[in-house]
């Protein structure tokens, strides 16, 4: 980045930070990831320099001759990793994803049927700050309250009622496995669409370490940087019969020219999730999140739902007698980043909620195993045992910090 430092040494100096820092800590929080060296290389590529509004073929400009290919390669890869029969890979990111699926789907005022965000769902499940409580009508189904799982009776009684146009399945705090299945079947029976937001998972289900919902939905979204790895972005995908009308939503409805260096970089993202390194990679990520959750149970922690079967572990530390907030900050300044986070039920106000969420795609991305989740669960004991103090923080931070430099960083160079 030798240009860079010299045309901005200030924006060098904050890359070259934030690079050191994403090296030198615990990255935890679930939805964070390392790209590789060559996903970053085709995002920082002249791609950003082109505007191709349209598909391939029926662009509005001149000068497509390698995007057409490119775009075209990144669906062939999509559609073959996850074995659907469409797939669009221009939406800039989730949520601009989940807003062309129901524009594509539905009509304003329609309700839509999600996972209530203080339950795991995502704000564009329905959550009544969003445009999809404000655009759409919006019902929530929650997670039960004594076991913290989804209950598909309940919500096929709850789908009975409302008789929604879309069940929306996905979620970003929700630490088992989805029954794609069932709400398939439960959308069948209320002649609903059935929408898989796969957004936390996309990269465990192209590992074959989840199931995937590709039988049962009728569209699938993702964004492209969580567990799979690519770089920030997200793609959509669907049964042919929805291709045009989620083709329409994405461009001309709700977008302008896609960025088509962001859609290189899914492409390379997506050959290397084919690989047999990728599934392996999977697999280690769910056997290291089981650790994390094996020895917080082992140390007393009060985990949402009792464990995992996927990436991230939801603690409720109201046992601990510490908040979400107060926990997060400590471990920040301890060099283990996590994120607060509500917890089913909780009494906690959403900014200062009970929780904290942590998941394994990250450190799994540094080739660390079970023995590290162990230690890493060891840190974080201490520091929410020794929140306020200081001097405990600022050792385990160093101790965090000479750990780190025995698992190289994907996509970083090691900073001496
Ligand atoms: N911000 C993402 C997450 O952390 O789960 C969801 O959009």
């Amino acid at each position: 980045m030798l240009e860079l430092q010299q045309t901005d040494p200030e924006v060098f100096a904050l890359i070259e930070a934030e690079e050191r820092y994403e090296f030198e800590t615990l990255r935890l929080i679930p939805s964070e990831n390392y790209a590789s060296a060559a996903v970053i290389q085709a995002l920082g590529s002249v791609l950003t320099n082109k505007y191709s509004e349209g598909y391939a073929g029926k662009r509005y400009y001149e000068g497509q001759r390698y995007v057409d290919t490119l775009e075209e390669l990144a669906i062939a890869r999509a559609k073959s990793l996850f074995e659907v029969d469409h797939a669009n890979v221009q939406p800039y990111s989730g949520s601009p994803a989940n807003m062309a699926a129901y524009y594509a789907l539905l009509q304003p005022g329609d309700t839509i049927m999600g996972l209530s965000l203080p339950h795991g769902g995502h704000l564009t499940h329905g959550w009544d700050v969003n445009f999809s409580a404000r655009f759409y009508h919006s019902v929530q189904y929650v997670v039960d309250r004594q076991t913290h799982l989804i209950d598909y009776d309940a919500v096929r009684a709850l789908a009975k009622e409302a008789r929604p146009k879309i069940i929306v399945c996905g979620a970003t705090a929700y630490p088992r496995l989805f029954d794609f299945k069932a709400f398939g079947e439960i959308a069948k029976e209320v002649d609903a669409y059935f929408l898989a937001d796969i957004a936390h998972i996309a990269g465990l289900i192209a590992a074959g370490a989840h199931p995937s919902p590709a039988p049962y939905a009728d569209v699938i979204t993702t964004t492209t940087h969580k567990t799979l790895r690519g770089p920030r972005g997200a793609m959509i995908m669907c049964r042919g019969e929805f291709a045009q009308s989620i083709d329409r939503a994405v461009f001309p409805a709700l977008q302008g020219g896609p960025h088509d260096h962001t859609t290189a970089a899914i492409a390379v993202a997506l050959k290397e999730a084919a690989s047999p390194e990728f599934k392996e990679y999977g697999a280690q990520v769910v056997r290291n999140a089981k650790a994390l959750a094996g020895e917080l149970l082992e140390r007393g922690f009060d985990l949402v739902s009792g464990g995992t079967d996927n990436h991230l572990v939801l603690i409720d530390l109201t046992n601990k007698g510490v908040t979400g907030k107060k926990a997060s900050k400590a471990l920040d300044r301890a060099g283990i980043v996590v994120n607060a986070n509500t917890v089913p039920y909780d009494p906690r106000k959403p900014f200062s909620p009970s929780g904290i969420r942590i998941g394994s795609p990250a450190v799994t991305s540094r080739g660390m195993k079970e023995p590290e989740m162990r230690r890493i669960v060891a840190w974080m004991d201490e520091v929410i045992a020794n929140a306020d103090d200081e001097q405990a923080l600022e050792r385990i931070r160093n101790e965090v910090r000479d750990f780190c430099v025995a698992f190289p960083a994907p996509g970083i160079r090691i900073p001496s």
